[in-house]
């Protein structure tokens, strides 16, 4: 059994709090924090890149941890952790998940009430703050109380959803999951089904399909079963069986003849709400529909059920167009396909470049830097035929630098920008901080200096709707924005959308030629798809980010045009289809 990321991160983190409470250095404490982070941001598995030998590799794990990591991994025994970790009650680490519960608070509160079970220490301290055990204790009080109740709410709240996969975790399990089938000499073709198909932002399970003889599909059913990383058989039939991998996720697999491959992609692509759309839409043509096609309701005797090797020839028969899996949510995509005005979205091969980038020049930044130097960041843009791409780093730290200091650091940056030899276009820009009263974290002067600039929100989402829109509405003001980066700031499971008056922003934006980002980072993929398509509606533009922090990363521009398709979004709607000529003009170049 795999530790997953989240795992690690935790074990990290914890060690962060044992060294914090038994006083250990601060830069250790951080280092750990710092790794935990990390991790926990990866695209990839950690322990993968463990196995492939490549943690040292990883930014933000120093050798001592990853040293620490290697040994954990190969399960010695009492490894350099778990020492560690064991030097604080479990309860303690389990009572920090909740926001707002720091390790000096959990500790008193674990030791004093003598709570012991980490199963049950969320019911327990609750019950202690109904008896008013915890307001008693020293340094607490009735209103600490009740914020740590109100935390232990939020978090049990949100752990329900935390259960479900970012999208590309659960896309490149799937792959996994694939590439593992295919060893099998009784699979023929096998896809994705369900939510992974339609590319929601995050999956509660994974739905694949195989085309497979009845005759073999023991085999395949068995072979399925047997993968590597099940810990556990849910189900399992002739035709289709349930697994569940470490880490909790389930994983369903069904075989179906190469003759019916088509209704049962269809129906079991879902969404539910598409299907039910499709159902009353068949029912008024006497069609009824189940995973194995489509039944003529006719008055005789014998029914008939035609069945379909492909989606296409299932929607045809039914008088619609074919409908991506990203938009069947069960809006107006089936009065539309009726119609035949279906639009043809974007796809990843339109796009020509991408607008935020973080790269590892030392811009003396506000926040994180990226770890890749132009160089790597160019060459990955010419092998994914981008015709231009910016370098959108974070703002100089305003604290730390006097104007003249940011200008210089930014007309340093413009000049290596200048050196670099390559076919792509590379623009000079910034990621700016929006700050609370709506001004930019850079002074106006520097301006001059950068191609145009991305604007976003780090800091102060919490804010009234109203006090929030005249913020956005005053930073989309400064001539040089040309994108509004990440808008609603949501972290998925993590941080609710800011609350904000959108058709606003959106006039706004649309009137000064703006672009809404759709920022391609997994836990982000912010525009949300339901605001792009409200965007593409009005008429708005938008700009597929990835907000790489390193090469890699690049490649996540994939799930932001999931995004923009979910959102309905055409070609002309995205900003980066354009060619080079057209970006030069919407910049004023
Ligand atoms: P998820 O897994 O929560 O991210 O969402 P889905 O859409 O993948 O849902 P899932 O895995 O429960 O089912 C896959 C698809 O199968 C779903 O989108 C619609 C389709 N489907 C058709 N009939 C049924 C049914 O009776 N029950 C369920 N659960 N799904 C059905
Ligand atoms: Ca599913
Ligand atoms: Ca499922
Ligand atoms: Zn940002």
């Amino acid at each position: 059994m795999h530790p997953t990321n989240k795992e690690i991160a935790h074990i990290l983190r914890s060690v962060a709090t044992a060294y914090e409470l038994t006083g250990a250095n601060r830069f250790r404490i951080i280092a750990y924090q710092n790794a935990s982070d990390t991790v926990e941001h990866l695209t990839q598995e950690i322990f993968d890149i463990w196995q492939s030998g490549n943690l040292g590799r990883v930014d933000g794990i120093g050798p001592n941890i990853s040293q620490h990591l290697d040994e954990y991994f190969k399960k010695t025994k009492g490894s350099y952790l778990e020492k560690q970790m064991t030097k604080i009650p479990a309860t303690v680490y389990e009572l920090m998940k909740a926001p707002g519960i720091g390790p000096k608070k959990a500790f008193k509160i674990v030791k004093e009430l003598e709570i012991i079970h980490v199963s049950t220490v969320f019911k327990d301290v609750k019950k202690a703050a109904k008896k008013n055990k915890i307001a008693q204790l020293e340094g607490f009080g009735e209103k600490s109380q009740e914020d740590i109740v109100k935390a232990i709410d939020i978090y049990l709240n949100r752990q329900q959803k935390e259960e479900r996969m970012l999208l590309p975790i659960a896309y490149s399990l799937s792959q996994k999951i694939i590439e593992y089938m295919k060893k099998n000499t009784y699979v023929g073709k096998i896809e994705v089904l369900g939510s992974l198909r339609r590319m929601v932002a995050t999956i509660g399970d994974i739905d694949l399909a195989v085309v497979g003889k009845p005759y073999h599909s023991k085999d395949i059913i068995e072979h399925f079963i047997s993968y590597p990383d099940t810990i556990s058989v849910e189900g399992k039939g002739n035709t289709k069986a349930t697994i569940i991998l470490s880490g909790g996720k389930h994983a369903d697999l069904r075989v179906i003849d190469k003759e019916r491959f088509g209704s049962m992609l269809q129906y079991f692509t879902g969404s539910k709400a598409h299907n039910i759309k499709m159902r009353e839409y068949a029912l008024k043509n006497d069609y009824s529909l189940s995973e194995y096609g489509i039944k003529e309701k006719k008055k005789s005797k014998r029914e008939r059920i035609h069945s379909f090797q492909s989606e296409e020839a299932f929607y045809t028969f039914l008088g619609l167009q074919w409908i991506p899996p990203e938009i069947r949510e069960g809006t107006d995509e089936v009065e539309r396909a009726q119609k035949g005005t279906i639009p043809r979205l974007v796809e990843p091969k339109d796009i020509k470049g991408d607008f935020h980038i973080h790269s590892s020049f030392n811009i003396e930044p506000s926040h994180d830097r990226g770890s890749d130097d132009f160089r790597k960041l160019t060459k990955k843009a010419e092998d994914l035929k981008y015709s231009y791409i910016a370098f959108s780093e974070h703002n100089p730290s305003q604290s730390n630098h006097k104007e003249q200091d940011i200008i210089n650091l930014i007309k340093k940056k413009q000049e290596a920008i200048k050196q670099l030899k390559t076919s792509v276009t590379c623009f000079n820009s910034l990621e700016v901080d929006i700050l609370p009263d709506g001004s930019l974290a850079l002074p106006d002067a520097a301006l001059k200096y950068l191609d145009f600039i991305i604007i976003s929100i780090h800091s102060v989402f919490r804010m009234n709707k109203n006090d929030m829109t005249k913020r956005i509405l005053k930073a989309l003001s400064c001539p040089k924005v040309k994108v509004l980066g990440h808008p609603t700031g949501r972290l998925l499971s993590k941080r609710e959308e800011i609350e904000a008056d959108w058709t606003m922003i959106f006039t706004e934006s649309k009137k000064r030629n703006i672009a809404l980002a759709i920022d391609a980072w997994p836990d982000r993929l912010d525009l949300p798809d339901s605001m792009v398509r409200l965007a593409v509606d009005k008429g708005n533009l938008l700009a597929i980010d990835s907000d790489a922090h390193a090469v890699d990363q690049m490649e996540n521009m994939l799930y932001g045009v999931s995004v923009a398709r979910r959102g309905w979004a055409k070609k002309h709607d995205i900003i980066n289809t354009n060619s080079l000529k057209n970006i030069q003009k919407w910049l004023n170049l």
